[in-house]
């Protein structure tokens, strides 16, 4: 599995809740991170010197934890990789079916909100429900700094929703996976009215039906957490994120 950062680990989470016995590799591309600005060239060659070290190292399945990514490179990754591979996209769909209002927001990068896959998504999926678009400047940095809660992410946040709720959406779709590490605070500014629409649970089950196959004899996962560009501020920030603490291996690609 793997993400520009730390947002992937909101797939993670879902992922080994759901199939505790599954060992899974992460890796936090720290070093070009965040992805949401860099251009499509440098995104799959990334994708794809991860995806080929993850295949080389013996997993089994790749989960592309990054909607960046997803948008610009599954394609390449599935065309590349003898492994299956699985990506996470908006939850469109499910706000769409969900909106009483008829008007939804999409929070998410740059570069996932000019993609071809997200244009093609909302017109398969949303086509009769006003989706309104916006990026979350600075919401990746936040996060990746461990910063879930100061005055400045507030504002951020704040900024980034205004547009929803002058709007009067009734769902947001978390567009980008470090944002469910927001979610507190994105549902208190937006009030109880809203509802927030994170992919990861089914993401996870995704994962879980293409690995019924594979049996851990021993029932107990290991897991690996790999940074190209590791810092103790990060490993804090990972260990306050999910709740435990754990090693950080130095990765270079
Ligand atoms: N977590 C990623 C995503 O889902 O888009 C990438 C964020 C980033 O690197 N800007």
């Amino acid at each position: 599995m793997f993400d520009s950062g730390l947002g992937g680990l909101s797939v993670w989470r879902a992922v080994s809740a759901l199939r505790p016995e599954l060992s899974i590799s992460y890796i936090a591309d720290q070093a070009l991170a965040p992805y949401g600005g860099r251009d499509h060239d440098q995104i799959v060659d990334r994708s794809l010197r991860i995806g080929r070290h993850l295949q080389a190292s013996g997993a089994e399945l790749l989960v592309v934890a990054c909607n960046t990514a997803t948008a610009v490179a599954v394609n390449h990754l599935r065309a590349d990789l003898a492994i299956p591979v699985v990506g996470v996209e908006p939850a469109v769909k499910p706000a769409a079916v969900a909106s009483k209002t008829r008007k939804v927001g999409l929070l998410a990068t740059k570069v996932t909100l000019e993609s071809a896959r997200l244009k093609a998504l909302i017109e398969r999926h949303a086509a009769d429900v006003e989706v309104i678009l916006q990026p979350g400047v600075g919401l990746v940095e936040q996060i990746e700094a461990g910063e879930l809660e100061s005055d400045m992410t507030r504002m951020l946040v704040a900024t980034a929703i205004t547009p929803f709720l002058n709007a009067g959406v009734d769902q947001i779709v978390l567009g980008c996976t470090h944002y469910p590490f927001l979610s507190p605070l994105i549902q208190h500014l937006a009030g109880p009215q809203v509802e927030l629409l994170d992919p990861a649970t089914a993401v996870a089950r995704r994962v879980s039906s293409l690995t019924e196959h594979i049996q851990n004899t021993s029932g107990i996962a290991s897991y690996q957490f790999m940074s190209t560009a590791p810092s103790p501020r990060s490993t804090q920030a990972m260990h306050r994120m999910l709740g435990f603490s754990f090693a950080v291996t130095p990765l270079q690609l």
